[in-house]
C-alpha cells in the first residue's frame, strides 16, 4: 500500500473526481501536466527499446495496433476506438486499485480498469500499486489479442465464481503466474523463454531478472500447479511460469472450474521458490538473492 503520507495526498488529489458506482471516473485529461507527460514518453520510450527480442509478438503487435503515442499519456477513448472493434473489450479510467468484486465484474463484462494517474519520476523503476503504465503499456496490448482477450473475460467469470465460493486465493494466484508474471516459450530466446506478463513488461528490473537471470526458477504451465503456488509482492519472483503458446490459456478459458475449486480447496499451497515432482523444469534457479521470509 501507499504510505500514510502519500495516500493523504491522492486523497485530496482524487477528491474532485467524480466516482460512479462501479468505481469508474472519466479520464481527467486535463490534470496531466508536463511531467506526467514527460514520465510515460521515458518509460515508454525505455520499456519499447528494451522490450525488443524479449517481449512475445503478440504484445509487439498490440503496442503497434493501439497507437500508443510515445510522447504524451494516451487517452483512453483513441485507444478504444482500435480495442473496441476488434475485440469487445473497453478500457475504463479508475482512480486506482478496486475491490476485488468490482474488477471481476468489469473483466468478466470486457472492460478493464485502468488507473488514470502516472507515477512521479522519482518511482520510474518500482512503485508498489498499478499506475497509468503498468495498466495501460503492461496490460492492455494483449486485449487486442482475440486468445487473450477471451482468456481474460473467462478470467473474470470464474473469479466472480470462486469469490462467490470462497476460492478467490486459487484464481489470484493464477492471475499472479499468467496475466502478471507470465513468460512464453521461445525456442531462440535466452533460457528459452520470452515476456508476457504485464508486471514483467512494465519493469525494467523484472524484465532483465525474468528472462535472463539464474536466479528463478522458470516452470512449465500446468494450471493446478499454479493454483497452488504462493507469490512474492514486494520482490521478483521466485518462479515463473512458461505457457507453451496462447492456445494453453484458451484451453484455461475453457476450463470448468468448479470441480477443480472443490478439489483443490483443502490442497496445500506450495511455496513461491519450491519445485515438485512432476514439473517440467525449463531452468533451475541459483535461488541467489531470494528472501527467506514467508511468501505470500
Ligand atoms: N484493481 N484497478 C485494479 N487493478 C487490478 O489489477 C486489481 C484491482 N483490484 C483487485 C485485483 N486486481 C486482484 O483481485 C487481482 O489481482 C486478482
Ligand atoms: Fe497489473
Amino acid at each position: 500500500m501507499a504510505t500514510p503520507n502519500t495516500a493523504k495526498l491522492k486523497e485530496q488529489f482524487d477528491a474532485g473526481l467524480q466516482t460512479r458506482a462501479d468505481f469508474t471516473i472519466d479520464q481527467p485529461m486535463h490534470r496531466y501536466g508536463a511531467v506526467d507527460h514527460a514520465v510515460w514518453n521515458q518509460l515508454y520510450t525505455r520499456q519499447t527499446a528494451l522490450l525488443k527480442g524479449r517481449v512475445c509478438d503478440a504484445f509487439l503487435e498490440g503496442v503497434a495496433r493501439l497507437n500508443l503515442s510515445p510522447d504524451r499519456v494516451p487517452s483512453f477513448d483513441a485507444i478504444n476506438a482500435q480495442l473496441t472493434p476488434a475485440t469487445g473489450w473497453q478500457i475504463v479510467a479508475v482512480p486506482g486499485l478496486v475491490p476485488d468484486q468490482v474488477f471481476f465484474e468489469h473483466l468478466a463484462n470486457r472492460r478493464f480498469p485502468v488507473t488514470w494517474w502516472m507515477r512521479r519520476p522519482d518511482q520510474l523503476d518500482y512503485l508498489q500499486e498499478p499506475d497509468c503504465f503498468h495498466d495501460l503499456f503492461g496490460h492492455v496490448p494483449l486485449l487486442i489479442n482475440p486468445v487473450f482477450a477471451d482468456y481474460m473475460h473467462a478470467y473474470g467469470r470464474a473469479a466472480l465464481a470462486a469469490n462467490d465460493a470462497g476460492a478467490l486465493p486459487l484464481l489470484a494466484r493464477l492471475y499472479w503466474y499468467t496475466v502478471e508474471f507470465g513468460l512464453i516459450r521461445d525456442a531462440d530466446s535466452a533460457n528459452g523463454v520470452k515476456i508476457f506478463g504485464a508486471g514483467i513488461v512494465s519493469s525494467k528490473g523484472e524484465t532483465l531478472y525474468s528472462q535472463q537471470s539464474d536466479a528463478p526458477n522458470r516452470i512449465g504451465f500446468d494450471l493446478e500447479r499454479v493454483m497452488q503456488t504462493r507469490y512474492r509482492i514486494d520482490t521478483f519472483q521466485k518462479t515463473y511460469f512458461v505457457i507453451d503458446d496462447f492456445k494453453q490459456l484458451f484451453d484455461v478459458a475453457n476450463t470448468d472450474f468448479a470441480p477443480l475449486l472443490a478439489r483443490l480447496a483443502d490442497a496445500p499451497a506450495f511455496a513461491a521458490g519450491d519445485i515438485r515432482e512432476g514439473d517440467r523444469v525449463v531452468t533451475r534457479g541459483t535461488g541467489e538473492g531470494w528472501p527467506d521470509d514467508a511468501d505470500v
